[in-house]
């Protein structure tokens, strides 16, 4: 699997309060896309990652973190632009704002030339987000470029709707995506994103999933957070409810739910068990502190039907 986006290096709130000087951060790195390939690689399954860095101690981490999780990183280091950095505010102990300091930066800057052609070629599958599409025309030209020769290898495209307001307004978003679908095998969205997509609200998720699925993915995951999840794959449907597990962060959770139904693809595992994976992977990644930090290994996934708070 390969996944492609822009990651960037992340400053969080330790503690929740205001922002004023003197508060304590916590550096750590993020990006939908590779937090998808750590995602992969926790549960055993090989995933890469391409991007691009700046040439300071940003990228020079990201480069560290990643190679740490045994991702597969190609990623050129761009010596003239920074690497991206997004600030988590934490004002309370449940909400969290984000502020993004990316444009211009190595991430951004990705293009077509700095995609392996011969790696892609041999993928079983090509990831991405909205998040690439929206940062810029390269970048969204160098993800589509990896879509077309993904296919061209006959490989399988995945896109992740991962809308952000911050970054494209919701018909640029809708437009951008609508026009991809065609291409796109596993589509991945919630359910106010499968709204913004199909240009409708409040439509219930199974039906949207149904309409989504009518523009061409042929697997459409529709992420309800708390409310679990539905599928639908060909003429299969399933519906998995959410695991209850005590929540530190959601951030990422979606990701992880992203790493956990593609690593079921890949193990051929029916479509109800790819979803309850994905569940189950999205639910313990809210355990913990952190956008991909708290993502599961199969034993970790044990835990979640544990009752035994302490094993020896
Ligand atoms: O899905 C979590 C991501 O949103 C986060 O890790 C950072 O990629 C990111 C973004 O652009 O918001």
């Amino acid at each position: 699997m390969v996944t492609i986006g822009e990651t960037l290096g992340l400053f969080a709130r330790a503690r929740p309060g205001v922002l004023r000087s003197g508060a304590a951060f916590e550096f750590r790195i993020a990006g939908a896309e590779s937090n998808v390939a750590i995602g992969l690689t926790r549960l055993g399954v090989s995933a890469g990652w391409v991007g691009r860095v700046g040439g300071d101690p940003l990228g020079a981490e990201i480069l560290r973190a990643l190679r740490g999780e045994r991702v597969e990183v190609y990623a050129p280091t761009d010596e003239s632009r920074p690497t991206g950095l997004m600030i988590k505010d934490r004002r309370t102990p449940t909400h969290q704002s984000v502020s993004y300091y990316r444009s211009g930066s190595a991430g951004a800057a990705l293009r077509p030339s700095d995609l392996p052609y011969d790696v892609l070629a041999g993928a079983e599958l090509v990831h991405t987000t909205g998040i690439t599409l929206a940062i810029s025309s390269s970048a969204a030209a160098a993800a589509e470029d990896a879509m077309t020769a993904g296919r061209a290898a006959e490989g399988r495209i995945s896109l992740d709707v991962n809308y952000r307001s911050r970054l494209w307004s919701p018909g640029e978003a809708r437009r951008h995506i609508s026009r991809l679908l065609p291409e796109v095998d596993v589509l991945f969205a919630s359910a106010d994103e499968a709204g913004l997509v199909l240009g409708e609200d409040h439509v219930d998720p199974m039906i949207a999933a149904r309409r989504l699925q009518a523009t061409g993915p042929a697997e459409v995951l529709i992420k309800l957070g708390d409310q679990g999840a539905v599928a639908v794959a060909g003429e299969d449907s399933a519906t998995a409810a959410a695991v209850r597990v005590p929540v530190v962060d959601t951030v990422g959770a979606g990701d992880a739910f992203v790493a956990g139904y593609l690593a079921g693809r890949v193990w051929s595992k029916p479509l109800e068990e790819r979803l309850t994976l994905a569940c189950a992977a999205g639910a313990f990644a809210c355990t913990s502190e952190g956008d991909w930090e708290g993502a599961a290994d199969p034993d970790d996934l044990d835990l979640l039907r544990s009752s035994e708070p302490v094993r020896r």
